[in-house]
């Protein structure tokens, strides 16, 4: 049987894959949506969802919560929202998130995930491009009117209806105000449908749009769970935003509601909301990203919370260095979890049993049995075992083609429908995966390829140097050249000069082409949404101004 692709733009899984899927149990008969209505029917009054915002929660348990999504789907299907219908929903971690993403899903209509860091330019392109008919914001959130940006939004967009609000409406239609709908059920949405649309990580051009369907989702999220031994237990942290896929659905809130767990969504990464909600809730698991870590492990070394129930952090996003993962477990008193992972689909994990050394020196292994994963040279030709090449993957739960971009599809996959990821990787024996950088990571100074993840590496082991991120820079002579901004160490005194680097860089054997040309010492680097470094925008400063001076030394 052919999955009947849900929506224009959506790229279906060839039959034969579909089938083997299904025959191995990866895919089921089954919808998000419908899969909320069996976790109320088995777990009821069991704490589901908390909310923790300044000084109070807010807590729903299974049964509630599938009480409040089918009202406000039945509210939704009344103001007009119908199946296949795209809804941008750009809210931060609160219990309106869960209740209209599920909502939405009940509607068969499809979710499209922004991030709370979005702006205009970009809200403007997830309208546009999936045609919405109506985005969801908050009144106001870390000093910021969500509502003057529907407005703008909403004047440039022909396709958007409605803008709804989480809290005061202002001009809008409230949330907690939809009409009361009718409560005959709703057709279930096909398993094979397109559940969500998430937004791609990607530094280059403008964010795509994933498509993931119900059980290719149900299916990451549930063998995630497996992989996190998640049970009824556990209470996971939600510090990350819940629209990203990693606290979505790796497992995330997905996986945690899967097996009869409690979410606690978090205001905030900073390790000083993180840690008084670990001790207040007795949090099990959470997820970071690599620069968050540095924080909770600086701050745990002073703070008196009691951590004593967190056993596991997930780290994942971009790379964590093999210094600072030595030190979670010292510093935390839980395991680390190493993932790498992306929306398109693929993830890899290192197991809770799997040797230290793995679990500090590589990015997991992947998390399904029919995930392929292929290391290829520029040629597209498979590396030899343990090389360093491009990762290339398909199986049961990652994308055969973004949404509606039929020109970008043709380079972005093979013709055997694998997806090019453009992260640079070598695969260990054991089917761990080494991640070595981005494909489009590496500068090209003067003919010579400069891995900027490798130089980072180096730069770390320095110790005046808290974080750092290597970018090219055009230059007339050499096309590019390497600069190093630095965050110093709290302890470090001054900022070492690039010839002290380029004296360390020696003794630890790296090659003369690699040296940086530049230094800029910040006090902070700026991140994307979710938390990453965000090198674009630090090529963006560098590039437009030269004036920048500050501890520039080339
Ligand atoms: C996660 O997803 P995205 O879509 O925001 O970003 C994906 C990209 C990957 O292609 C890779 O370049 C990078 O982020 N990345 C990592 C990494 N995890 C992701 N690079 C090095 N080491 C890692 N551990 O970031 C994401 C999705 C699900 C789970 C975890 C992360």
């Amino acid at each position: 049987m052919n999955a009947m692709p849900a929506l224009d733009g959506f790229t279906p899984w060839p039959g034969e894959l579909a089938d083997h899927y299904r025959n191995a149990g990866h895919w089921r008969d089954e919808t998000l949506g419908g899969l909320l209505r069996t976790w109320a029917a088995r777990s009821g009054d069991a704490p589901a969802v908390v909310a923790e915002n300044v000084g109070s929660a807010r807590r729903l348990s299974y049964a509630e919560l599938d009480g409040r999504v089918d009202a406000t789907a039945a509210g939704l299907r009344a103001l007009g929202i119908a199946a296949r219908d795209r809804v941008v929903v750009h809210l931060p971690n609160t219990l309106d998130f869960v209740v209209v993403f599920f909502a939405l899903l009940r509607c068969g209509a499809v979710p499209v995930l922004a991030l709370p860091a979005h702006r205009q330019s970009e809200i403007e392109h997830f309208v546009t491009l999936s045609e919405a008919v109506a985005y969801v914001v908050p009144d106001e959130h870390e000093g910021f009117d969500f509502r003057g940006l529907a407005a703008d939004v909403a004047a440039k967009a022909p396709s958007l209806r409605h803008v709804l609000v989480s809290g005061d409406p202002g001009p809008f239609t409230a949330l907690d105000a939809l009409p009361a709908g009718s409560a005959e059920p709703l057709p279930e949405a096909d398993p094979g449908d397109v559940a969500v649309l998430l937004i791609s990580g990607g530094t280059t051009g403008k964010p795509k749009l994933i498509p993931r369907t119900h059980r290719d989702y149900a299916y990451n999220a549930r063998a995630s769970a497996e992989v996190c031994a998640l049970t009824s237990d556990d209470v996971y942290l939600a510090s990350l935003p819940v629209a990203h896929n990693f606290p979505l659905a790796c497992p995330g809130l997905l996986g945690v509601l899967g097996a009869g767990g409690t979410v606690v969504l978090s205001p905030s990464p900073s390790p000083d909301v993180g840690l008084r909600l670990v001790e207040r809730h007795r949090v099990t698991v959470t997820a970071l990203v690599p620069p968050m870590v540095r924080m909770w492990v600086d701050v745990a070394a002073w703070d008196t919370h009691d951590r004593s129930s967190l056993r596991l952090l997930q780290v994942g996003g971009a790379k964590l260095d093999d210094g600072l993962a030595r030190q979670v477990t010292p510093a935390l008193g839980c395991r680390l979890q190493q993932v790498f992972g992306m929306a398109e689909g693929l993830l890899n994990y290192t197991r809770l049993d799997d040797p230290d050394e793995l679990v500090f020196g590589t990015q997991g292994r992947p998390l399904s049995p029919d995930d392929e994963v292929r290391v290829v040279d520029e040629n597209g030709d498979p590396v030899a075992p343990g090389e360093v090449g491009e990762l290339w993957t398909r199986g049961p739960y990652t994308l055969r083609g973004y949404y509606r971009v039929p020109e970008y599809n043709a380079t972005s996959f093979t013709p055997d429908g694998f997806y090019r990821s453009g992260d640079l990787v070598r695969q260990l024996p054991s089917g761990h995966l080494v991640v070595e950088g981005r494909r489009k990571d590496v500068i090209n100074r003067g003919g010579e390829n400069v891995s900027a993840a490798t130089l980072e590496e180096h730069l770390l082991a320095h110790p005046a140097i808290a974080q750092v991120a290597v970018l090219g820079l055009p230059d007339d002579s050499v096309g590019e050249r390497v600069c190093a901004v630095v965050v110093l160490a709290p302890d470090a005194g001054r900022a070492p000069k690039l010839k002290e680097l380029r004296a360390f860089l020696i003794d630890r054997g790296l090659a003369r082409f690699m040296y940086p040309d530049r230094l800029v010492v910040r006090d902070a680097l700026p991140l994307t949404g979710v938390g990453k470094i965000n090198k674009r925008e630090l090529v963006a400063g560098l590039t437009a101004g030269s004036q920048e001076k500050e501890g520039d030394v080339s």
